[in-house]
Order: C-alpha cells, then sequence, then structure tokens
C-alpha cells in the first residue's frame, strides 16, 4: 500500500512542509460580537483580522510553493507576448488538451467575455448547478440559466457517488424543445452549489452524445477540476488504475473547451481563462476579452499571476496532494458526523456542507437558518463559514419572492495547503458546542437587502425573540 497516498489512519500525510507562516488570532467573544453586530451579521464584511480560522472559501485563498514564488520573479511583465503567458497556454495544452488559451483576471471575468460573445437573448444555458456568478452572468446577457442536476442531488443524506451529474432526460427534454434556443451546456465540476460533489465521466460523456445530437456545444466550468478527476479515480469503475492527468484529459475530451476560476484548482490568488480549440469561436471571443479583461496575452493578468499560475496547474493535479487535501476535508465531516452534525453526504472535496435546514429545523427558510448557523460558529470561536442558502438564492426573477432553496447549508471551505489537523480539530469542536445549544439560537431578518447577489452586501439583524 502507498502511504503517500493511503496515509497510516487512512488520511493522507501532507506531501509538503511549512516554509513561512502567518499569525493569527482570536479575538475576544465580546469583540467578536461587537464586530459581528457592526457589520450587520454578515460575515463576508468582517475584517479578516478579526477572524480566528477563516473558511469562507477555498477561492483565491491557497498557499503557494517555493516553485510559484520563484515563479513570481521570474514573471514577464511584457504588455504583448508575455513569455509567461506562453508558459501558462502549453500547461493548459498539456494538462487539458485545449490550443487556445485567452486569459482573465478571474472566473468571473472569463464568464463575462464567454456570455457576451456566446449567448444570445432569451436563450438557455442548461447545467448541472450553476454557481451564482455563473447564473449572475447569464441573467446579465439577458439568457436563463436552468440547472438539470439529478433529483438526488437536493437530497443532502442521499449517498450517491456522483451527485454533480446532469439528469440526461431532463436535459434532454429541455434541448430537444428548440436546440436553437440553447446557447451551449455547461458542467461544473465538482458541483459547488450541490455540497462539492462530482460529475462521473459516464455523465460528461452522456452529455456529450446530447450536445452532439442536437449540435449545442458543451463547455466545463474548470473552478475544481482536478478534485472531480480524484473523485472518479476513486469512485467510478474502471478508473482506479489511471493517472489523474489522463482522467482530466478525458473529461476534457468531452468538452468544447472550459472556463475556470483558477483561483481553485490552479493554487493561485487570482486569475482565470477561456480554454478551447475551435480557432473561430477564439477569434470572436478574443476582441471582447480585449475590451473586457485586457490583450489576449494577458487578459487582466499580470505576468507574474500566469507564471504562478502555469507552476500551480501542474501542482493542482498531483495526486499525493490531492489525496492530503480531499482526506483533510473528509477528517473534519467524519468528526462532525460522528457528533449527528447533519451533513451533505458524501463529503464533498473542497468543503464541508452542514445541512442547516435541518441543524436549525426550528428557524424558517425567510429566518436564514444556515446564515443564523455561520453567524453562531464565529461567535463561538472565530470560525468565518458560508451561507449556501436562502441568503444566496435571493429573488425569483420573475414573482420577486424571496427563494426557499431545496438545499439551505453553510459551507466550511478549506483553502489549499494553508490549515493543519489541529485547526480541523478546533473547528470540529466549535461546530459540536453550537449543535448542543442550537435551540436557543435564533433567525435573521433583513436590515438592509442588497438588489443583486444579495449574500455579499446585506445586513441583517436577529429576529425580536
Ligand atoms: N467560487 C467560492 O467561494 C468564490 C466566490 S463566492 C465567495 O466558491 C465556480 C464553480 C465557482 C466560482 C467561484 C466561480 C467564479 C465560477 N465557478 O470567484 O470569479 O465556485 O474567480 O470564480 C467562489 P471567481
Amino acid at each position: 500500500m502507498d502511504i503517500e497516498l493511503n496515509g497510516i489512519d487512512g488520511f493522507a500525510p501532507p506531501p509538503f512542509k511549512i516554509k513561512s507562516v502567518e499569525a493569527i488570532r482570536l479575538i475576544s467573544r465580546e469583540e467578536r460580537e461587537r464586530k459581528i453586530n457592526e457589520n450587520g451579521m454578515n460575515l463576508f464584511l468582517l475584517s479578516s483580522k478579526d477572524v480566528y480560522i477563516d473558511m469562507l472559501t477555498d477561492s483565491g485563498t491557497s498557499a503557494m510553493s517555493d516553485q510559484q514564488w520563484a515563479g513570481i520573479m521570474t514573471g514577464d511583465e511584457s504588455y504583448a507576448g508575455s513569455g509567461s503567458f506562453d508558459h501558462l497556454a502549453s500547461a493548459v495544452s498539456d494538462i487539458m488538451g485545449f490550443s487556445y488559451t485567452l486569459p482573465a483576471h478571474q472566473g468571473r471575468g472569463a464568464e463575462q467575455t464567454f456570455d457576451k460573445v456566446l449567448i444570445k437573448e432569451g436563450q438557455i444555458v442548461p447545467g448541472n448547478m450553476h454557481f451564482d456568478t455563473t447564473r449572475a452572468h447569464i441573467e446579465n446577457v439577458n439568457g436563463r440559466a436552468v440547472d438539470c442536476v439529478i433529483d438526488e442531488a437536493f437530497d443532502a443524506g442521499c449517498e450517491l457517488p456522483f451527485k454533480g451529474n446532469i439528469d440526461i432526460g431532463k436535459l434532454e427534454a429541455l434541448v430537444k424543445k428548440d436546440p436553437s434556443r440553447i446557447a451551449y451546456i455547461l458542467i461544473t465540476a465538482t458541483c459547488n452549489n450541490g455540497g462539492g460533489q462530482p460529475v462521473s465521466i459516464e455523465n460528461m460523456r452522456q452529455t456529450r452524445e446530447i450536445s452532439s445530437k442536437y449540435k449545442v456545444p458543451l463547455f466545463l466550468d474548470a473552478a475544481r477540476y482536478a478534485e472531480n478527476a480524484f473523485f472518479i479515480k476513486k469512485r467510478e469503475p474502471g478508473y482506479a488504475d489511471k493517472r489523474l492527468r489522463e482522467i482530466a484529459r478525458e473529461m476534457m475530451s468531452y468538452m468544447d473547451g472550459c472556463i475556470m476560476s483558477a483561483k481553485k484548482d490552479a493554487l493561485v490568488n487570482i486569475g482565470g481563462f477561456i480554454a478551447l480549440n475551435d480557432k473561430e469561436l477564439y477569434n470572436r471571443l478574443a476582441p471582447v476579452n480585449v475590451l473586457m479583461e485586457g490583450f489576449p496575452t494577458y487578459g487582466g493578468m499580470s505576468g507574474r499571476d500566469m507564471e504562478a499560475m502555469a507552476i500551480g496547474l501542474y501542482e493542482g493535479i498531483d495526486e499525493r496532494y490531492l489525496a492530503h487535501r480531499i482526506g483533510q476535508v473528509e477528517y473534519l465531516a467524519a468528526k462532525l458526523d460522528e457528533a449527528g452534525v447533519p451533513l451533505m453526504k458524501p463529503f464533498g472535496g473542497h468543503a464541508v456542507y452542514i445541512n442547516g435546514k435541518e441543524f436549525m429545523s426550528h428557524i424558517p427558510c425567510e429566518n436564514f437558518p444556515s446564515q443564523a448557523l455561520c453567524v453562531e460558529c464565529y461567535l463561538e470561536g472565530g470560525i468565518r463559514g458560508v451561507e449556501i442558502g436562502a441568503l444566496l438564492a435571493g429573488r425569483d426573477p420573475d414573482t420577486g419572492e424571496s427563494i426557499c432553496p431545496k438545499l439551505d447549508m453553510m459551507r466550511l471551505a478549506a483553502p489549499r495547503r494553508v490549515y493543519m489537523r489541529e485547526h480541523m480539530d478546533y473547528v470540529a469542536e466549535v461546530v459540536k458546542s453550537v449543535f448542543k445549544r442550537r435551540n436557543e439560537i435564533r433567525g435573521l431578518d433583513f436590515e438592509y437587502e442588497s438588489p443583486i447577489m444579495r449574500h455579499f452586501l446585506s445586513r441583517l439583524k436577529w429576529v425580536e425573540g
């Protein structure tokens, strides 16, 4: 047995050691109370110095390697023809198999360019479950984002191996009604809003069949493609002996291209890109990207960031690193599970998703149970998680009513290569302690509701009790 991949106790050891540390501090309970009240019970508005363990997001929060920092020093800052862009394009082509790379400052920059070119007014973008910025960009150009994920995705306790899969029947029914109304199909892997659940290779292949049959392009939201490849290796029959690079290549072989927020699996603090093989489409995208992001050989990124990204793409698909990373998330989830905390199952790749609806079953949806849980975890131990529930879901564009989503969760996202097992032990103790006194916790109401993507900027207050 390979200890580096499986560990001695079932959890793979970290394939790195620490060269530089950053101090963190737990401010007092009184200070935490003051800070969260001053910031309208919204953890996005807190200053990071007032947070002890920051699990708000795994996006842009990775610790870069010494190799990446070395790359920062050798980045080529030329406006046009940067050598660092060549390194990035070559890494994308080598790992993903796409010939054309268009950089963007982050995922939503890529989405903005992409949707401006690919979506005509009134067109539909079906997918498994779109991420919130993805949906917002589709709607921003008057398109419609439609989720076609399998029904089991909404059953938090259901232990299917690939709960991020598209329901092929639902997808085909939608596409065949009028293929000309479909701008493109998008698979998000792993499926962030569905609990970090992976998509199987078989499902990608079947989606490709639909895409080819109706002549509609298929793209991947590749933010966490490497974690998805790891789950395929672990869970899909026939893939246990394949290298992750081979699996990633096969995933991409079913796609016309991908859009990537590189702030996740490319282990960088900023950056993103669109990658594809169709030269004609590239030629339509590039001028728009010049307008929105920058010249095609930097697209909103500095040369040094592209250099670090080119290196990070290779490090992010390394199996020993992924075995440790996904094992760390599993370690935290298993501790909470043992204590009876209701969780999204199976455990996801980049985060532990706590079922806030069940944890706070006495708080109705309109009083944001998972947001109340996030606030309480901050008050209890200075932990910052994020709500993926009613607050994030926003309002129905047709009726204006607040949406009550089927899944209402608190996400504890693990930044890559940042925290140790001791941090996870601490987080588990804090959540367990909130769980013990959950029935005393009240819900929240708006003090101010932000009009777009309201979870970022809204302010809340405790309901009278
Ligand atoms: N995801 C996340 O925390 C960061 C924004 S919300 C705190 O999960 C997918 C699957 C994402 C994603 C961002 C984006 C947008 C696209 N697709 O944040 O613009 O999870 O780089 O990427 C966040 P950017």
